[in-house]
């Protein structure tokens, strides 16, 4: 199997060139629902330890539904199949730019959650326009065990979140190891008290925003991912449901950028423009770093062949 691996923002993708089962044709929603219901020995083995690390998330390439569309992906981290990645698709991005699949300019690539457009600006800067966003309960509160009532907003991005405002711990890396237990206890909550999406979709991110002490900054966030690990960049589908929440709020106009920075201090510059069905239309600059191509084994007689299962 033979993986390119980069970083957005300190946050890796791994993009899956060959070697993966075959998910069927049809909706992608549907490839990657096949994904995580018959395949999660294949995706867990490529992102656990000693194989994967922590927090990296997959990129598995399939043929797009959509002939315009230079790719279509599947992104996963050790725990779930996401319907959309905007760290993954600055990763992607750069990676099929290296490979010299596509070069500087416009392209469409399709994802679980719909067709997202990427500009690549140069070898590693990329703007992701990603599906439209919204935010779908603004000032919920849950009771969480061990930390008392909490409110947030839930909203949507590519992924589902629940967005804390201000943050009840300080977001900085001191404090890496209480946001992650707090906001492990959050996601338990939501799922307990049924919050969710419109149809009762699963929080499955949880968003702590704070100020920044940086004047050029507008704020900082810690995000929660799926696997109980945190993002290392500021989150495109977390950036992207928090516009829908600043949009809402009317605390940011369209078209107005702003400057995102991760709890390790990695950046996107972020803007909207409103939607055509009452949501926002984000847009999410990052970077993303190539960091190595390499062929990976899966050797019988390894008894970690798996990966490392606590
Ligand atoms: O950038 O959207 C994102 C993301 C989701 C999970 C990790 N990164």
């Amino acid at each position: 199997m033979h993986v390119i691996d980069s970083h957005t923002g300190g946050e890796p993708t791994r993009v899956i060139l060959d070697g993966a089962p075959d998910l069927g044709s049809g909706p992608l929603a549907e490839r990657a629902r096949r994904l995580a219901t018959e395949h999660e020995g294949f995706y867990r083995s490529i992102m656990l330890e000693p194989r994967g690390q922590p927090a990296m998330v997959g990129a598995l390439l399939v043929e797009p539904v959509d002939p315009s569309c230079v790719t279509g992906v599947i992104y996963f981290d050790v725990d779930a199949v996401l319907g959309m990645c905007g760290h993954g698709t600055i990763g992607l991005t750069v990676t099929l730019a290296y490979l010299g699949r596509i070069g500087v300019g416009c392209h469409k690539i399709e994802t679980p959650a719909g067709v997202v457009t990427v500009q690549l600006h140069d070898t590693n800067t990329v703007t992701v326009t990603n599906i439209e966003s919204r935010r779908v309960h603004s000032d919920v509160t849950l009771d969480v065990p061990g930390y008392g009532a909490v409110t947030g907003d839930v909203a949507y991005g590519g992924n589902w979140f629940f967005i804390v405002d201000p943050s009840p711990i300080l977001v900085e890396t001191g404090n890496i190891r209480r946001l992650t237990d707090m906001t492990i206890a959050i996601r338990k909550a939501s799922i307990a008290q049924g919050i969710g999406g419109e149809l009762g979709e699963p929080i499955d991110h949880v968003i702590f925003q704070d100020a920044s002490p940086d004047p050029a900054v507008h704020s900082r966030n810690f995000v929660l991912c799926p696997d109980d690990n945190y993002d290392r960049s500021p989150c495109g589908t977390g950036s992207s449901a928090r516009l829908a929440c600043l949009a809402a709020d009317g605390a940011l106009p369209p078209g107005e950028e702003i400057v995102q920075h991760s709890v390790i201090g990695s950046a996107y510059r972020l803007s909207y423009q409103p939607g055509p069905n009452g949501g926002v239309i984000p847009s999410i600059t990052g970077q993303a770093h190539i960091m190595a191509e390499a062929t990976l084994i899966f050797d019988d007689t390894d008894p970690f062949k798996e990966g490392i299962e606590l």
